[in-house]
């Protein structure tokens, strides 16, 4: 069982300490009693789990882009051994980037009051003095520089890329890919330096001992409730030598962070489904009502007017070029709707975390096309690119498994209507568990085997 300081304890240590004014290196400056070993355990177990969860999708999420097929998805050309891991993205199942990717933008929002709570539990030992006791010591605190500040970059990158669209095209993903390493390398040298500790005052302090300090005691008329005690020291440097009066209880500011936490999770999550579910996502920049009514009444992202894409161009003017080695077809919309049509139910999927539900998708298959171009057999890699003249997402590279799935269409219709403007008319791409990103919008150019 714990060991619960008691009164006499508590006032012992009150007379002790001097209260003249101290300096933020002085313990004596961090005054909750909130803070302690248990309450930073708590907290940072959370983040163990939330954080490797964070990491995993977030590296699948870059896997997903097909990286190593061509420098127009690649945004990270020097990543190196860090692309160790990547693989064939694959095409099944079809919702595959829609769960990891909501799943990593939403729990990343859901941690942040767990984050910000975990930095001041610890805030005292930032200001700790001297420095560094030996030269272990010294890269212990280097190593919680990269924790802390890799933490702090990666929820400040990606917040501001879901928020602000794009903030850094071209720059986001090497930034928070490289970022993401940095934090993690420290994440784990911290996780193992602390998981002792950790295992140890969690078992050893019941969650409800600690919970229950406001009604373990009878009130003594005249007298404040106890609200929280502080926890025993034993040379964690987080405990106060000298307690303020409690503003608030552990469970209260437990209570605070969980609620803040199921705050920002019920106006997020929203955004990874349909109907009235969207509309709760209040703070998500895809979230609120469905735009408009009818077939095309999905989410855009960028509109054909906000990239430039006038009717003028999607008109009877255009033609989709599909080219193969020694070989250049050029066709119309209408040459398109004579070809063999095919369907499939499949969803959008943003890498700022919101999605679609299926939608109903028809069109060309792709490994049609890439027959039309030379490749009966055997369909390769394409480069697909867009009327759009600026931007990122122009271009995209797709791998031979995508171009081979019968799913992956070069669409000219959705939900029964054709395409809007908004969502690529005259054809957009449409691949099955790809990111949004690789779903090019008001295709003029497809380019069959070399990359
Ligand atoms: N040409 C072009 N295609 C594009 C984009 C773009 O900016 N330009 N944005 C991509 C992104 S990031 C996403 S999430 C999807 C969104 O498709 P939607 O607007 O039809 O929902 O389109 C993709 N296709
Ligand atoms: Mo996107």
């Amino acid at each position: 069982m714990g060991h619960e300081p008691t009164p006499s304890l508590l006032a012992g240590l009150r007379a002790r300490t001097p209260s003249g004014p101290v300096s933020p290196s002085s313990p004596g400056f961090w005054r909750s009693p909130v803070r302690g070993p248990w309450f930073t355990a708590v907290l940072g177990t959370v983040l163990l789990f939330g954080m490797t969860l964070l990491f995993v999708t977030g590296l699948l999420s870059y896997a997903a882009y097909n990286p190593d097929l061509a420098s127009v998805n690649d945004k990270t050309p020097d990543k190196g051994l860090l692309g160790f891991y990547l693989f064939d993205w694959p095409t099944d199942p079809h919702w595959l980037y829609r769960l990891i990717q909501g799943l990593h933008v939403t729990v990343g929002i859901t941690l942040i009051p767990v984050l910000l709570a975990k930095l001041w539990s610890v805030l005292p030992k930032l200001f700790a003095l001297p420095p560094a006791r030996s030269v272990g010591h010294a890269l212990e605190r280097l190593s919680l520089l990269l924790l802390v500040g890799g933490a702090l970059f990666e929820f400040a990158t990606g917040v501001l890329n879901v928020q602000l669209e794009y903030l850094f095209p071209g720059s986001f993903y090497p930034l928070h890919f490289y970022g993401a390493w940095v934090f993690f390398g420290a994440f784990v040298v911290h996780a193992v330096l602390k998981l002792p500790t950790t295992v140890r005052v969690l078992r050893e302090r019941g969650l409800r001992e600690q919970l229950r300090t406001h009604d373990r005691r009878e009130p003594v008329p005249g007298e404040q409730p106890v609200l929280v005690e502080p926890e025993p020291d034993e040379g964690s440097g987080l405990v106060t030598p000298r307690p303020a009066e409690p503003t608030v209880s552990r469970r209260g500011a437990l209570g605070l962070v969980g609620g803040g936490s199921l705050l920002l999770f019920g106006t997020t999550a929203g955004q990874s489904f349909d109907g009235w579910p969207r509309a709760t996502a209040l703070f998500a920049p895809h979230g609120g009502a469905e735009p408009g009514r009818g077939p095309g009444a999905f989410q855009v992202n960028k509109t054909a007017r906000s990239v430039g894409v006038g009717a003028d161009r999607t008109g009877e003017a255009w033609r989709l070029v599909v080219t193969g080695p020694g070989r250049t077809v050029r066709l119309t919309r209408a040459d398109l709707l004579d070809l063999a049509q095919h369907s499939a139910d499949l969803p959008i999927a943003c890498v700022e975390g919101w999605s679609t539900s299926d939608q109903a998708w028809s069109g060309v298959r792709l490994r049609d096309l890439a027959a039309l171009a030379g490749y009966a057999h055997e369909p390769p890699a394409v480069l697909v690119e867009s009327l759009q003249l600026r931007g990122a997402f122009r271009r995209a590279a797709l791998r031979d498994n995508q171009v081979r799935d019968a799913r992956s269409l070069l669409a000219l219709r959705v939900n029964g209507a054709d395409l809007t403007p908004d969502h690529g008319y005259p054809a957009r791409v449409i691949v099955p568990a790809a990111p949004g990103v690789l779903n090019t919008k008001w295709v003029s150019r497809l380019t069959f085997g070399e990359l």
